[in-house]
C-alpha cells in the first residue's frame, strides 16, 4: 500500500440484488416470491416490521415497481459494460431462489432460470469482474412461506442445502466470492423480508425471529460445508447490517443499552464465524422467553463449517440511550436508537458518520480477525436529471468519498478489508420503500415510482468519479 493507495488485488465495485434490479418477476418459469408480494410504501412499512399476521397476497390496482425493477433481466448486458467502464473488479448481485427452485421444494430445478445467471456471470467473467453472489438476498420462494411458514421450519434447511448445491455445481467452475444470507441480523428487525416468516397476533416474535435464524445458520453451515466439497478454492461469507454503536451519554445506563444493543447482531456473527453461541445467549434468550429447539447434530455443524470472510453493509451509525422517553427516537434506521445530534441526516433520515464505519471495521476485525468486505454503503438521495442528461450528484460523490477515506484509515491501521461494493451502484428499487425515487447509483435509470420513462442508463456525475477512484486504487480520494 503505497500514496495513500488501497492493497494490491483490492476488490473495487458495486453491489445490488435481484429482486431490486431484475424485475420480469414471472418470467421463464420463476415462482412468486416473499418480495413480490410487498406493496411499495406506506403500505409496505407494516409489513416489513411485522407481517399482517397473514401472509401478503398482491393487490389489484397497486402499483408494485419491483415487478419490472429497472430490466435488469433483459438489460443486463448493456449494465455490465457500463460497470465494465468504470474498471469495476467485482459486482455483487443475488440468485433468485424463486428462478431456480420457484416452489422452493420442486423436483428439478428450472433451467431457464439456471441459464439467465449463467448469461450473467459470463457476461462479468467477459470484462474481468468477479462475481459475488449472495444466496438469498431478502426475497425467498413464496410457496415456502405458504406451505412451510418460512424459515421456522427446520425444513427448509434441506431445502436450502439442495438450492446451495444446485448452485454451486453449476457456477462453482466460474465463482469464487458467496454470501449466504444477506444482512443475516435484519431478522431481528424486519422478519417478514428477512426470513419469509409472518408473526401472528400475540405471538412472541423473539421465538419465531431466534428460532429461524437458527435454521438459517445450520443452513448457511451446511452451504459452508458443500462449498468445501464442490468448489475448495470458494471464499463463502456471512453477511450483516453493520453499524458503530454510541451510548447516547456517558451516563453508564446509556453505556449498558449500547452493549446490549451490541449484542443483538453479535450474536449472528458469532454464530458464523466463530462456530457457536456467545456466553450471554442463555440470559439473553431466557429474559425474551425464547426457547430454541436444536438438534443434537446442529453444534458440530456450526463449529466446524464458519465462514472464511465478514462481510457488512454500512449506512449509519446508532445512538442508545437507556431513557425510553427520550424525545429524539431516529427516524427511518431500521435499527432503532436515538438522533445524534453531531451527524447530519440523509433525505431518508439516515445519519451520516463516515468515521463510524472506521469504528464499526475495527470492532469487528478486533472480535473476530478474519478478512472484512464492505458490500454495501452508501446514500439514497433523488436525484434530479438535468437538461443535456447531467446528474450533479455532488452530495453522493462527498458521502463515499468520505467513507472511503475512514476505510483506507482503517486498513492503515491494520484491518483487513479485502473489498468494497458500494450499494445500488445503479439506480434500483429500494428495500424499505420499494419504490425508484430513492437511488444509490453511479448510473442514473429514467424511471419514476408510477412506472413512466424510458429505462434509459444515463452516467452521473458520480460515475466519473468512481472510475477515477478505481483506476488510482484510491489515491484519488
Ligand atoms: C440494505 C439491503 C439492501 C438495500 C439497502 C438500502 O438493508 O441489504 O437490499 O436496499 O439496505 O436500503 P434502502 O433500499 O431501503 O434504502
Amino acid at each position: 500500500m503505497t500514496n495513500n493507495q488501497f492493497p494490491e488485488g483490492f476488490l473495487w465495485g458495486g453491489a445490488v440484488a435481484a429482486n431490486q434490479v431484475e424485475g420480469a418477476y414471472l418470467e421463464d418459469g420463476k415462482g412468486l416470491s416473499t418480495s413480490d408480494v410487498l406493496p411499495p410504501a406506506p403500505a409496505r412499512f407494516k409489513l416489513l416490521f411485522h407481517g399482517k399476521g397473514e401472509i401478503p397476497q398482491i393487490e389489484e390496482g397497486t402499483y408494485y415497481p419491483s415487478h419490472e425493477g429497472i430490466d435488469f433481466y433483459h438489460r443486463y448486458k448493456e449494465d455490465i459494460a457500463l460497470l465494465a467502464e468504470m474498471g469495476f473488479k467485482v459486482f455483487r448481485t443475488s440468485i433468485a431462489w424463486s428462478r431456480i427452485f420457484p416452489s422452493g421444494d420442486d423436483e428439478h430445478p428450472n433451467e431457464a432460470g439456471l441459464k439467465f445467471y449463467d448469461d450473467v456471470i459470463d457476461e462479468l467473467l467477459k470484462y474481468g469482474i468477479q462475481p459475488l453472489i449472495t444466496m438469498s438476498h431478502f426475497d425467498m420462494p413464496l410457496a415456502l412461506l405458504e406451505n412451510y411458514g418460512g424459515w421456522r421450519n427446520r425444513k427448509l434447511i434441506a431445502l436450502y442445502e439442495r438450492y446451495a448445491r444446485t448452485l454451486f455445481k453449476r457456477y462453482g467452475d466460474r465463482v469464487k466470492y458467496w454470501i449466504t444470507f444477506n444482512e443475516i441480523n435484519m431478522l431481528a428487525h424486519i422478519p417478514f423480508i428477512s426470513g419469509g416468516i409472518v408473526i401472528a397476533e400475540g405471538e412472541n416474535k423473539a421465538q419465531a425471529v431466534y428460532q429461524s435464524a437458527h435454521h438459517q445458520f445450520v443452513a448457511s453451515a451446511l452451504a459452508v460445508k458443500a462449498a468445501r466439497e464442490l468448489m475448495p478454492e470458494a471464499m463463502v461469507g456471512c453477511m450483516v447490517a453493520g453499524e458503530a454503536i454510541y451510548p447516547f451519554t456517558s451516563k453508564p445506563e446509556d453505556s449498558i443499552e449500547a452493549m446490549e444493543h451490541a449484542r443483538i447482531t453479535q450474536l449472528f456473527t458469532d454464530v458464523m464465524v466463530k462456530g457457536e453461541y456467545p456466553y450471554y445467549t442463555e440470559n439473553f434468550f431466557r429474559k425474551k422467553n425464547v426457547e430454541l429447539v436444536t438438534e443434537a447434530e446442529d453444534a458440530v455443524l456450526l463449529r466446524d463449517h464458519t465462514v472464511d470472510f465478514i462481510s457488512f453493509s454500512y449506512y449509519t451509525s446508532t445512538a442508545v440511550s437507556s431513557d425510553p422517553d427520550h424525545p429524539d427516537k431516529a427516524s427511518g434506521n431500521l435499527f432503532g436508537g436515538v438522533v445524534n445530534p453531531y451527524l447530519q441526516s440523509s433525505d431518508w433520515g439516515w445519519q451520516i458518520d463516515p468515521l463510524g464505519l472506521r469504528c464499526a471495521l475495527h470492532q469487528m476485525y478486533e472480535r473476530y480477525g478474519k478478512p472484512l468486505f464492505i458490500v454495501e454503503n452508501g446514500l439514497g438521495a433523488s436525484d434530479t436529471l438535468e437538461p443535456g442528461d447531467i446528474v450533479n450528484d455532488d452530495y453522493r460523490i462527498d458521502y463515499l468519498n468520505r467513507h472511503l477515506i475512514e476505510a483506507r484509515r482503517a486498513i492503515e491501521e491494520g484491518v483487513e478489508l479485502i473489498g468494497y461494493t458500494s450499494w445500488g451502484c445503479i439506480d434500483l428499487i429500494s428495500a424499505s420503500t420499494g419504490e425508484m425515487k430513492k437511488r444509490y447509483g453511479y448510473i442514473y435509470v429514467d424511471r419514476d415510482n408510477e412506472g413512466g420513462g424510458t429505462l434509459r442508463r444515463i452516467r452521473k456525475k458520480s460515475f466519473h468519479w468512481y472510475k477515477e477512484v478505481i483506476a488510482t486504487n484510491g489515491a484519488s480520494l
